[in-house]
């Protein structure tokens, strides 16, 4: 597996505090270090317990490398080490122990949904990009409040939540702020996304997230999924407002060029790649 990047950023995100920084040669967990010395940092808003939390380690002790109760902690990178108690970050060392801003010690399960449809000109027909000769993709995209970055609406699966239901549910809340709307219009929403949620979708990746909030004893893992409006007809006729931890929203060309929030970019590359499309 490639190294990560993002999960060994120098000053950890929403903090003042500085990983220990680790050169691309001692990422691997098994090149003996003795000088490594990795700075603990748990974020205050974790250690305050908030349900999507665990505890600290001493007084509790998860059951790793399986389904604990409704918290799956199963990993989808295969068993990952426990030394002392505590997890291993399959990807190796990110210069900090803890959790960070993360609530689960192992890894964080959340979900992505990528939701495409083609880039037309005013008769509906596609645009072909220039460069590549391939018509180009557009995604919702949501610009995050924690960092400024764009990304894919994605988020954190519950304790017991199907995946499925989660990638329809942070679409829904970060993509068109259902959070905010009266019952009545959420069941409206609900029926007029429920088609193309209720495809099959297509599973772009499955596994672990570089992600710059990772640790060395906990990180994100995700299965990002792509649903496709080929008619645009379907999402694509809905008014996007941002919501929950979303600034703004909008319809993205998909594009090489494009930065993106942790590995979010890996997963558009796979999607264009699929559907023939410009990357
Ligand atoms: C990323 O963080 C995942 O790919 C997903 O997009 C996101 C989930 O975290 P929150 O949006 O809930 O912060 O690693
Ligand atoms: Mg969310
Ligand atoms: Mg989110």
């Amino acid at each position: 597996a490639a190294s990560h990047v993002k999960s060994r950023c120098p000053q950890y995100p929403e903090s003042a505090v500085n990983r220990f920084p680790v050169p691309d040669d001692k990422v691997n967990w098994n090149q003996n270090w003795p000088q490594y010395n990795p700075v603990s940092y748990t974020a205050p808003a974790v250690l305050k317990k908030p349900f999507w939390a665990d505890p600290e380690i001493g007084s509790f002790s998860p059951k790793f490398n399986t389904v604990d109760g409704a918290v799956d902690r199963t990993s989808f990178e295969g068993s990952y080490r426990v030394e002392n108690g505590k997890p291993l970050n399959p990807f190796g060392r990110t210069g900090l122990t803890g959790r960070g801003l993360l609530g689960r010690w192992g890894p964080n399960h959340a979900a992505d949904p990528i939701v495409t449809r083609w880039k037309v000109d005013a008769s509906g027909a596609k645009i072909i990009h220039s460069a590549s000769k391939k018509p180009i993709l557009q995604f919702v995209s949501i610009k995050r409040k924690d960092c400024g970055e764009w990304a894919i609406p994605g988020g954190m699966v519950d304790p017991g939540e199907e995946v499925s239901l989660t990638l329809q549910r942070e679409f829904s809340e970060e993509a068109l702020n259902t959070l905010s709307l009266k019952q009545s219009e959420k069941d409206q929403m609900h029926k007029r996304i429920k088609t193309l949620f209720s495809s099959t979708g297509f599973q772009v990746y499955k596994g672990y997230v570089d992600d710059p909030r990772n640790t060395d004893n906990a990180w994100m893992e995700t299965v990002a999924v792509n649903f496709h409006d080929e008619a645009g007809n379907s999402v694509s006729a809905l008014p996007l407002q941002a919501g929950d931890d979303a600034g703004q929203v909008q319809w993205v060309d998909v594009d090489s060029c494009f930065a993106l929030y942790a590995s979010h970019s890996h997963f558009l590359e796979l999607v264009a790649r699929e559907r023939k499309a410009h990357w």
